[in-house]
């Protein structure tokens, strides 16, 4: 027999920038991926771990049939079985508990799948406002969206970098050569820098350590969690020199000279004593933010993650408002979904999450709920801790939060005392091993999709859509029809259900289906580019995008300006500088202590084989005996006579483990870098991960709420206070 071989036109989903794929489909099989030259953006690139994910697919650990936990291990159960079972419990946990103990997590691969998203906010919302839901968000970017809310009054409103036109980039925490870009999807973000550099601009790179990307641009050295003194300083300059045009700000913000009153005592020598970083050099990068045209500056999880995320993340926008470069070409940008009436959509939107905000608290810690989730660091303390609103059923769905969030070893004994867990993944992991069900999910190449969270984020502005390209393997499902399917059977239990259920049927008898893709439809139609429903000829839709522009469509050469109103919630249309809480945690920075026994300090460290947890089991990814270790600096390890490779302890206040590390020139003293999402002991079915092993460094960062940044529900995962001795 003849077999089919077909190559079909998608797009990665692993990671940000999103780059073109050409998938080899044999008999309805994925046999290969090639980057795809057609591409108008990733033209032809796409990275190991992109042309890895055929691994994934195929992988012989793969769960792709339900499975139920037993005292003797997983079995399989029909889906029919396993669904009819999970509603039952989940009834009964409703009917004595409340909708208050019933939780969710949502991991960070769900952000790349807009029907995953739809359909667990339909869950999470249609139970009741008691829900707990936790997304990987708040170890990511919680304390970039509440800059955002403080500054423009909703956190949707982030601005990006015009990286296509900017002259000089300050990349503050972050290493897109490694990550590829977060918060900004640009496929070839690496090439993008090294135009800046070809058209006599510039890179700087403010980091610990002398990552990939300061390798390949100019470093400054920083200790680690002291950019807010930085970025205080520079401010200081930009006022004391009359950098600052003082009118241009009055007609854009609020609360100049509360700004100018709180930056006024860094000077960068001030500074200096916590950040380490030269006086000169600060004075020298204010003078130059301001007289360059076409400046900005970036910061990404490494200013997020720290004690003082939400500051820092401030500070980053109003170093670019008051330099003169937000919103404008080659600087900081915001970039909407270009929607009609786009201004007072944000006003809605704005009103309800802040709203939100003020009245919601988390049980645990009382953290407002921003974006409407409450702190993932904070999931064990919240199932363990009795009272209304004890978590007793959970739902992991794409995260591996043993791994990922702080504390993990608390998470992980947490999960054994459920009444119910179940998990949409296809692995079984540190995390999923532990649920009562692991339900099989469909990989990306599985599932039609427009990555939708992302639109805003992209250097240029572009659009593109897939069909799945193979059927789902094994009995594995989209996680909106998992979803959607126990909804319907729970509809008894929540009247928001029922009406969901009557909807799907009225819909399903005139011939349709309620799916999350009408929603994705609309946005596409809706925003920049769509069709309006008719009104724009020749418009986007979701169809005509699969159809007709299957390597996507650019919208526009590059990002709009001028629009800066139309990003604002607030209902002036201006930026609001003065904050009380920003001045509280500006108190807060000065009177911060470092515990004594703990001198240096730790700070995370993403490799170019890994993606987070769950790409250690693809045997390309895993060449050449990949092991877990971290870095120190060569007189470190010297004065405690570590050698290259020798293990060590590394101890912080909260937690220990013990690894090997590499010596190394390129980090400042006082600092050890550490990958996380290593720490696979063999609870977990994923066997070469397995037999890598490594350490969940999440054992030495702090779950306690009086470690979790106040104002965003971020975990503290940089800057870490810990001790290295040999072992
Ligand atoms: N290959 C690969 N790519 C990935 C991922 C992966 O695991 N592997 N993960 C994806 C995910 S989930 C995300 S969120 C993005 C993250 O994307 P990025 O933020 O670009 O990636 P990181 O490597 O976390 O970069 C953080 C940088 O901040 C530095 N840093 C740490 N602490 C501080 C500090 O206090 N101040 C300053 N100035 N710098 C500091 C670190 O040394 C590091 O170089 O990457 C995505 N892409
Ligand atoms: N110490 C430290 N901790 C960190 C970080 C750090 O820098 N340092 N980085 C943090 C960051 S930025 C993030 S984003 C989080 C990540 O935290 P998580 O999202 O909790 O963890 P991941 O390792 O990304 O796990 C993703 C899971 O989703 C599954 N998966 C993959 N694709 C799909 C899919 O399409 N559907 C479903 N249902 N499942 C899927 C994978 O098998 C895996 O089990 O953790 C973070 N934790
Ligand atoms: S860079 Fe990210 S999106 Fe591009 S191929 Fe690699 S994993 Fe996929
Ligand atoms: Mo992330």
């Amino acid at each position: 027999m003849a077999v089919t071989v077909e190559q079909k036109t998608t797009f990665c989903r692993i990671c940000e920038p999103l780059c073109g794929m050409v998938a080899t489909v044999e008999d309805g099989r994925l046999v290969a991926l090639r980057p795809d030259r057609e591409h108008p953006l990733s033209t032809g690139f796409a990275c190991q771990k992109g042309i890895a994910f055929t691994e994934v697919v195929n992988d012989p650990d793969r769960v792709t049939v339900p499975l139920r936990r037993t005292p003797s291990g997983f079995e399989e159960v029909s889906w029919d079985d396993a669904m009819a079972d999970i509603a039952s419990r989940l009834a009964a946990v409703l009917s004595e508990h409340g909708s208050g103990a019933v939780g969710w997590y949502m991991g960070n691969p769900g952000a790349f799948s807009y029907s995953h998203v739809a359909s667990v906010l339909a869950f999470t919302k249609g139970l009741g406002r008691r829900t707990h839901f936790f997304t990987a968000s708040s170890q990511d970017t919680n304390s970039r969206l509440m800059a955002s809310q403080l500054l423009y009054g909703t956190p949707t409103s982030v601005p990006i970098p015009d990286l296509v036109r900017t002259d000089l980039l300050v990349v503050m925490g972050a290493n897109p050569v490694v990550s590829h870009g977060s918060f900004l999807t640009a496929p070839r973000i690496k090439d993008r820098m090294h135009d800046i550099v070809r058209r006599g601009g510039r890179v700087v790179v403010i980091d610990p350590r002398r990552s990939e990307t300061a390798a390949a641009f100019e470093w400054l050295g920083i200790v680690p969690d002291t950019d807010a003194f930085l970025l205080l300083s520079l401010l200081q300059v930009l006022f004391a020199e009359g950098l600052a045009d003082i009118t241009a700000l009055a007609a854009r913000a609020d609360g100049i000279d509360w700004l100018r009153t709180q930056v006024a005592p860094f000077t960068p020598e001030s500074a200096e004593r916590f950040t380490g970083i030269d006086p000169d050099a600060v004075r020298a990068l204010a003078r130059d933010l301001a007289s360059t045209d076409r400046a900005a500056v970036y910061g990404r999880l490494g200013t997020c993650a720290g004690r003082f995320g939400t500051l820092t993340s401030y500070l980053i926008d109003v170093v670019n408002l008051v330099a003169g470069n937000l919103d404008e070409p080659g600087g900081s940008v915001i970039n909407g979904l270009g929607l009609p009436g786009q201004r007072w959509v944000n006003v809605a939107m704005g009103a309800v999450l802040r709203r939100t905000y003020r009245r919601r608290r988390s049980r645990i810690g009382g953290f407002p709920a921003l974006i409407g989730s409450e702190p993932a660091a904070l999931m064990a303390k919240e199932i363990l801790t009795p009272g209304e609103r004890q978590i007793k059923a959970l739902f992991v769905s794409a995260g591996n939060p043993v791994l990922s969030v702080p504390n993990g070893d608390e998470l992980e004994a947490a999960l054994d005392s459920l009444e119910l867990s179940v998990a949409l993944d296809f692995y079984l992991t540190e995390t999923t091993a532990r649920c009562d069900y692991v339900l099989p999910v469909t990989t990306m190449y599985e599932r039609d999709d427009f990555p939708l969270t992302f639109q805003p984020f992209q250097a240029t502005p572009f659009r593109q859509a897939t069909k799945a390209v193979i059927d789902p393997v094994g009995k594995a499902r989209q996680e909106w029809q998992i979803i959607g399917e126990l909804m319907r059977r729970s509809s008894g239990s929540a009247p928001a259900f029922a009406a969901f259920s009557a909807a799907a049927r009225v819909l399903r008898k005139a011939g349709g289906e309620l799916t999350p893709r009408l929603l994705a439809d609309v946005v596409i139609r809706m925003a920049a580019g769509g069709d309006r429903f008719g009104l724009r000829r020749g418009g986007l839709t979701f169809r005509r995008l699969i159809r007709e522009q299957p390597h996507g469509s650019v919208l526009a050469p590059h990002l709009r300006t001028g629009a800066l109103k139309e990003a604002i919630a607030y209902l002036g249309g201006r930026i609001a500088l003065s904050h009380s809480d920003i001045a509280d945690q500006i108190a807060a920075l000065s009177s911060r202590s470092h515990p004594d026994g703990f001198p240096m300090r730790m700070i995370g460290m993403r490799e170019a084989r890994s993606e987070n947890s769950w790409m250690h089991n693809a045997p390309l990814l895993m060449r050449g005996d990949r092991n877990h270790h971290g870095l120190m600096n060569a007189d470190d390890a010297a004065e405690l006579g570590i050698a290259d490779g020798g293990q060590v302890l590394v101890t912080s206040p909260y937690g220990q483990i013990a690894l090997p590390v590499s010596v190394t020139a390129d980090l400042v003293s006082g600092v050890v870098a550490l990958p996380h999402g290593w720490g696979h002991k063999g609870t977990g079915g994923w066997r070469l991960a397995n037999r890598a092993g490594g350490v969940n460094v999440n054992q030495l960062t702090s779950s306690e709420p009086g470690d979790v940044e106040s104002l965003s529900g971020m975990a503290w995962l940089t800057g870490v206070p810990v001790r290295v001795d040999k072992a």
